[in-house]
């Protein structure tokens, strides 16, 4: 060995190291018996079986992605201007192990992935947040929890393990980065390396609910973090945690409160003075569930209802107001102004998700899951109204609504939200996509109820978009737009986009270009460097 080495060049060795090195790697992977026990430390379990894939489903197609990585100095196709520093993160759901069969792609594993921007130059980094259903099901090397937010469907060596997947959002918040999913407590994260610091983070152990949102406020004013968890005290429960964490993540206010029937509430509002729900019909079905199917399903018979209670008080002022049978999910801005307060959600008809069952039969209907801005509203000041008001703001569709959010909580006037444009041209080589591709970014002026467009192209698909100020100071909505696009003639390769909110039309500044099809986000959060902890 020691002789033969020498005669080779260092190239020939280090190739000799990658292939073996590659080969252990590929028989520990693969799990098989007959090979495992000789060239891999890494023994299989008695009960492994092959992994494999079959078409599982998946937001936006293509695939699991799987693969965590590193890149330094990603590929910049145009100029990011020098005043972005921060990082750009994102999560969505990357499956693991192949799913149960009837699970739905709410339900892959959280993969975190983070675009750090300084100086013109872009690093690329994304880590599973090591969950402890990651962990138990990378122990036993296999899927051990079974369908979306369905604790009979598990293996029961993981009843006292946390479902959660931290799948939905990633948001910073006292030096820490929280990789979240509505069924379970944050999953902290370090935001420079994406290391799992806590995988069920109590605030110390002032978190007194069993879940928590994955849809956190921020008030800039006082560094607070408002937020809430719904089925606060196990399944099914009609109990809500609400609660507010100072600068440095000691919660200094709770209250709880009841829902009128328990349904999804994914979102909330956060003025100044108030807090507010929706109570959707998506509504937690436990028979169904003990029948191994999903948490929810679409119950069209039922209202939806629009609560409101203050800030910072006992919850006893609680009202509800009601409303026709709508989808909505997200929040794109609140406010209050006197005793009135004002919601921004983007809203539909109906059911909005395929995936989620229609519970009396109805066919899932595309035209009624079109969801469009609307407000909704109250006048506390008055004794006896029943219902909330709502008004359709614009007439483009589109989901995943956000603003600038600096201006969370305090009134606000420019919003975003990936649309789709119909009257866009769809790329003729594209002739076998069966949807019309989310091929603008719409900003929204409520002050003159003006839009602005930012189209995509006729070969791409953007996923949510995250608003970045141009500067500390700059003005509301002055800055740019970040998000990541698929490239529908390329596979659907990724790149980020960096989006002049001053100069939509244009097309973007820069567009950061990765060499694969990543995962499709659910939501993302922007961090600029000076609020990050020092490496
Ligand atoms: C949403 C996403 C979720 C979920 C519940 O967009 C609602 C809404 C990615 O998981 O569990
Ligand atoms: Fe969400």
């Amino acid at each position: 060995m020691k002789n033969r080495s020498k005669q080779r060049s260092k190239a020939a060795n280090l190739k000799a190291m990658d292939r073996r090195d590659f080969m252990g790697t590929l028989a520990a992977a693969a799990g098989s018996t007959a090979v495992a026990g000789a060239l891999s430390p890494f023994r299989p379990s008695a009960s492994a079986e092959t992994v494999h894939f079959d078409n599982p489903p998946g937001l936006g197609g293509g695939g699991p992605f799987r693969c965590e990585c590193d890149i330094r100095d990603c590929d910049v196709e145009g100029e990011i201007p020098l005043n972005i520093d921060g990082a750009f993160y994102r999560v969505g759901p990357d499956w693991q192990y192949p799913p149960m069969k009837g699970n739905i792609p709410f339900d892959g594993e959280g993969h975190v992935s983070m675009f750090r921007i300084s100086g013109g130059h872009v690093d690329f980094k994304s880590r599973y947040p090591r969950t402890q259903r990651y962990r138990a099901q990378a122990a036993a090397r296999r899927r051990l929890f079974g369908v979306y937010r369905n604790k009979f469907t598990d293996d029961p060596s993981v009843a006292n393990l946390s479902r959660g997947t931290a799948n939905t959002h990633v948001v910073y918040h006292h030096g820490l980065l929280f990789a979240l999913k509505e069924d379970s407590p944050p999953v902290a994260m370090n935001p420079h390396t994406l290391d799992t610091i806590d995988d069920y983070y109590t605030f110390g152990g002032g978190l007194h609910s069993l879940t928590h949102t994955a849809h956190p406020k921020f008030d800039r004013a006082t560094g607070e973090m408002i937020s809430y968890g719904y089925e606060a005290k196990g399944l099914a429960t009609d109990d809500v945690y609400v609660f507010s964490a100072n600068a440095k993540g000691q919660i200094t206010w709770t209250c709880w409160i009841k829902v009128p029937y328990v349904g999804m509430i994914h979102d909330f509002a956060v003025s100044q003075k108030y807090i507010a729900f929706l109570v959707i019909p998506m509504a937690t079905n436990v028979e169904r569930m003990k029948q191994g199917q999903v948490h929810f399903a679409w119950d069209s018979t039922l209202p939806t209802w629009f609560g409101v209670l203050e800030r910072g008080g006992d919850g006893k002022d609680l009202r509800w107001f009601k409303g026709p049978e709508r989808c909505a999910t997200h929040v794109m801005g609140a406010f209050s102004e006197g005793n009135k307060i004002y919601v921004d959600m983007d809203m539909a008809l109906k059911n909005q998700f395929p995936f989620f069952p229609n519970l009396h039969g109805e066919p899932f209907d595309p035209k009624a899951a079109a969801g469009t801005v609307h407000r909704l509203s109250v006048d506390l000041s008055e004794k006896t109204p029943r219902d909330y008001n709502m008004e359709e703001l614009y007439p483009q569709t589109g989901a995943l609504p956000r603003q600038d959010d600096r201006y969370q909580t305090i009134p606000y006037k420019i919003g975003f939200m990936p649309t789709s444009d119909p009257t866009k041209p769809v790329n003729a080589k594209l002739s076998n996509v069966a949807f019309r591709p989310t091929n603008s970014y719409t900003m929204f002026d409520h002050s003159t109820r003006k839009t602005r467009q930012f189209w995509v192209g006729d070969d791409s698909s953007l996923q949510e978009c995250c608003f970045v100020p141009r500067s500390k100071e700059a003005p509301e909505g002055d800055g740019y737009l970040v998000g990541v696009t698929n490239r529908l003639l390329e596979g659907g390769r990724s790149d980020l986009l960096i989006v002049d909110t001053a100069h939509l039309e244009d097309g973007p500044v820069a567009r950061v270009k990765l060499p694969f099809r990543t995962y499709s986000q659910v939501h993302g959060w922007w961090v600029p460097a000076e609020d990050l902890p020092k490496a």
